[in-house]
């Protein structure tokens, strides 16, 4: 395959972007070899600066559930520039798209839309903080919220990738503030619970973890932290970043049945543009400035361009919700046929799915929590990676995400990318 424009612009990129890259997982450190430059998307494909094609199962990390470039948010998109790009200034679309989140999402009475999904995130808590008057956090082992200081600590995604243990640049304080368990681990909440008595003001979880590889939670795990919550007057945050709207229309909650307090979301409501949002009950937004007291504010929070993208997909997903059940079958399949392939080469592999999310992992552990994800083989699977990246199938580039599928890999795409796992086991 020939990379050579690349090549080129990551040699370029390392002297003026630190490591060369905007995102530390997008540099192929765990996986090896050296990152390709995206020109565009269309689809199911990502087509880089040399010209390759790649069947992909990133989708931008969650929101480009109907696939890239769709005609409909095309569109829309193209239509709304003409109004300008940005206002700083309330406009229409963003009633529009708090509406349709709130009669999206079960829990969610009131939402304020940011940028990212880390700004959702950092927020979130503060205004859990703000409305307990409490201090410290529970979060879990390898779930990750973004960058925020608070979160860097035990974080999965990037941090686990680069083997980075907790941040530098983190304080003390924070990380004194910042209590850990380990995912599916009732017990270990329960004594930090009991051990900050009065002290923690929320707890916060990727109720499907995509962050560590995609994990889901035992049976009754997130029935068990709700009573918890309710009982301890802790404000229970799901971070719905990646599962909110993909894996049904009221995300995780819905699939699962548990309603939160607050709702962290991210890049989906933007249909893949910068956009994130955090909401929930009524009584604990009020908190939210000029509301009340808690402060949180953004110029291009609301961008008219990102609400137009986001609506169109929002309103694509509420209609046409039979997509859900295209997407489960079409990544059992292809989760199915993948495990397959590792079965028959004898190599130790098992498949965490649900919904259009999953993760392959080199081991034949099951895989609950952070402890076990990292029990999987990692230089396999870059060997992996790496080969089925010369077949044409761009996988996300670390052990510890997941993948996701869109409604545009059908039977002939998942044909394509088993057949090509079956070429590429024969290199491990
Ligand atoms: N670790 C991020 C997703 N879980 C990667 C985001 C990116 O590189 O764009």
């Amino acid at each position: 395959m020939n990379t050579q424009r690349s090549h080129q612009l990551f040699e370029k990129a390392q002297t003026i972007i630190p490591g060369g890259v905007n995102s530390p997982v997008r540099a192929f450190k765990s996986v090896g070899g050296n990152p390709l430059f995206i020109k565009s998307a269309k689809g199911a494909y990502l087509y880089d600066e040399d010209g390759n094609a790649f069947l992909e199962l990133i989708n931008s990390w969650g929101p480009m559930i109907l696939g890239h470039a769709h005609p409909e948010i095309e569109a829309a998109v193209q239509e709304a520039i003409r109004g300008s790009f940005s206002f700083g200034a309330p406009s229409a679309r963003e009633v529009e798209m708090a509406e349709m989140i709130c009669r999206m999402v079960p829990s969610v009475e009131k939402v304020r839309m940011v940028n990212s999904g880390t700004e959702a995130t950092m927020a979130a808590i503060r205004v859990a903080r703000g409305y307990t008057g409490r201090e410290k956090i529970i979060k879990f082992e390898g779930c990750y919220h973004g960058h925020g200081d608070s979160f860097l600590i035990a974080a999965g995604s990037g941090v686990a990738t680069l083997g980075i243990p907790d941040s530098p640049g983190v304080t003390q304080g924070v990380a004194n503030d910042t209590l850990t368990a380990p995912f599916n681990d009732l017990a270990a909440v329960q004594a930090l619970v009991d051990a900050n008595q009065e002290k923690i003001a929320a707890l916060i979880l990727e109720p499907v973890v995509g962050n560590m590889g995609c994990v889901t939670p035992l049976p009754g795990f997130l029935e068990s932290l709700r009573q918890l919550c309710t009982k301890e007057g802790i404000v229970l945050i799901f971070d719905e970043v990646m599962t909110g709207f993909r894996l049904a229309p009221g995300g995780a909650q819905e699939l699962m049945n548990i309603q939160p307090d607050l709702t962290t979301m991210g890049k989906i409501i933007g249909g893949g543009m910068p956009v994130g949002a955090y909401g929930g009950k009524a009584e604990i937004m009020n908190m939210v400035a000029p509301a009340g007291p808690v402060y949180q504010a953004g110029t291009l929070s609301g961008n008219p361009i990102a609400m137009s993208a986001g609506l169109t997909m929002l309103r694509i997903l509420s209609q046409q919700t039979h997509v859900y059940q295209q997407l489960e079958q079409s990544t059992q399949q292809l989760a199915g046929g993948l495990l397959e392939v590792m079965k028959d080469a004898g190599i130790p592999a098992s498949v965490n799915q649900i919904g259009s999310m999953f993760t392959l992992f080199f081991t034949d552990h099951q895989v609950i929590n952070f402890e076990t994800a990292k029990k999987s083989d990692t230089v396999r699977f870059g060997k992996f990676f790496r080969a089925m990246l010369e077949q044409g199938v761009y996988l996300a580039p670390s052990q510890f995400e997941s993948m996701f599928v869109s409604t545009c890999i059908g039977k002939t795409e998942i044909d394509k990318i088993v057949d090509a796992a079956r070429k590429s086991v024969k290199l491990l």
